[in-house]
């Protein structure tokens, strides 16, 4: 895997000390790339402030705009909502910024802020939480799709040991990266051999830990019998991980999902978790630091076939995605369980 390089593991492990030191705390900030190189800026708007999953995210694009002589802004309403990053976007329009990469907290409702930004010469694409094909030039997505979704209801099939009844703990309901890997499980799950798992409700935590902590104690009142929590989302599967760890169900209800390491060590040395998947956020990032440029640059336009070299991460070639848009595909999931996660959490 590309983020398993040893390069790769002290890279990010400088981002995660930074992070750690409260470098990447706030959602709305200038990247302190003071101009060197000309001055161009480079914009990335994620979901919401207060996901250290995010602030990884953005601190992968800021080195990688760094790194190529450029000046990053990073940007994130206070709430998961598309109405707050249209006034962010509207903000980024009037500074001129030369690309604007969003997370978006909708698929559809962002198109005529995007459109105009267009409009304005500015290349608009997305990363993690894509917004519709004619809203973007292309998309970075962290991983497959359906791979997401299979290897989630798989898991939950040998965690439970193939039958009873899994919930899901998202983010919001308009999320576009939760609800096709939720698309997906759905999917997965009309397959004979999961015959005996019924999802019993897809709860929305919001990507807001309180939220998320309410709504997994909802889950477990109203389904008594529950065997296994899937949590898409790395907000809601370490307010699972603390629930079902404070009350000791360990062995009763299973938990996995997209968890940070970081987070989730805790609650896969204690066995709440007992494995869970996720992807390079720093790499997310600074993948998409290069798309930028890239399309700035006009060395790529969007399309499928479009290629272009990241920096530390190598070459990287753009291809059709399954909404009709196209993407840049970061690589597969990666597993992380009790052999390895005390390697990983020092890293992100
Ligand atoms: C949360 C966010 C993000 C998602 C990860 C897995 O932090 O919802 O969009 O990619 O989880």
């Amino acid at each position: 895997m590309k983020h398993m390089t040893k390069k790769g593991i002290v890279l990010s492990l400088i981002m995660a000390v930074a992070g750690s030191m409260g470098v990447f705390a706030s959602g709305n900030r200038s990247g302190d790339g003071n101009a060197q190189g000309g001055g161009e800026r480079y914009a990335i708007v994620f979901k919401s402030t207060g996901n250290p999953y995010g602030e990884r995210m953005m601190g992968g694009f800021e080195a990688g705009i760094k790194e190529q002589g450029f000046t990053s802004i990073m940007r994130a309403p206070d709430l998961p909502t598309a109405e707050a990053q249209i006034q962010i976007i509207d903000q980024l329009i009037a500074q001129r910024v030369s690309s604007i990469c969003i997370a978006g907290n909708d698929f559809d409702a962002l198109q005529p802020v995007l459109n105009r930004a267009k409009n304005q010469g500015i290349k608009v694409y997305s990363l993690d939480s894509a917004v519709n094909p004619a809203s973007r030039l292309t998309h970075v997505n962290q991983a497959d799709s359906g791979k997401i979704g299979q290897t989630l209801i798989e898991a939950a099939y040998d965690l439970t040991g193939g039958e009873g009844e899994i919930a899901v703990l998202s983010a919001t309901s308009q999320a576009s990266n939760q609800n096709i890997w939720i698309d997906y499980m759905k999917k997965e799950l009309e397959k004979p051999k999961y015959a005996n798992l019924t999802l019993v409700k897809v709860a929305y935590g919001d990507d807001l830990r309180d939220k998320s902590v309410s709504e997994t104690e909802g889950l477990l009142l109203s389904y008594p019998n529950l065997k296994c929590i899937i949590a898409p989302t790395t907000v809601g599967i370490a307010a699972a991980g603390k629930v079902l760890s404070d009350r000791g169900l360990q062995g009763q209800v299973f938990l996995t999902g997209l968890g940070l390491p970081s987070e989730m060590a805790e609650y896969i040395d204690n066995g709440a978790c007992p494995y869970m998947y996720l992807w390079n956020p720093i790499d997310v990032g600074y993948l998409a630091a290069y798309v930028g440029t890239a399309l700035a640059r006009g060395t790529i336009t969007g399309k499928a076939g479009d290629q272009f070299s990241a920096g530390r991460l190598g070459a990287y070639t753009v291809t059709q995605a399954s909404d009709g848009g196209t993407e840049v595909l970061l690589g597969p999931p990666f597993k992380f369980d009790k052999a390895n996660i005390n390697e990983w959490k020092a890293v992100y």
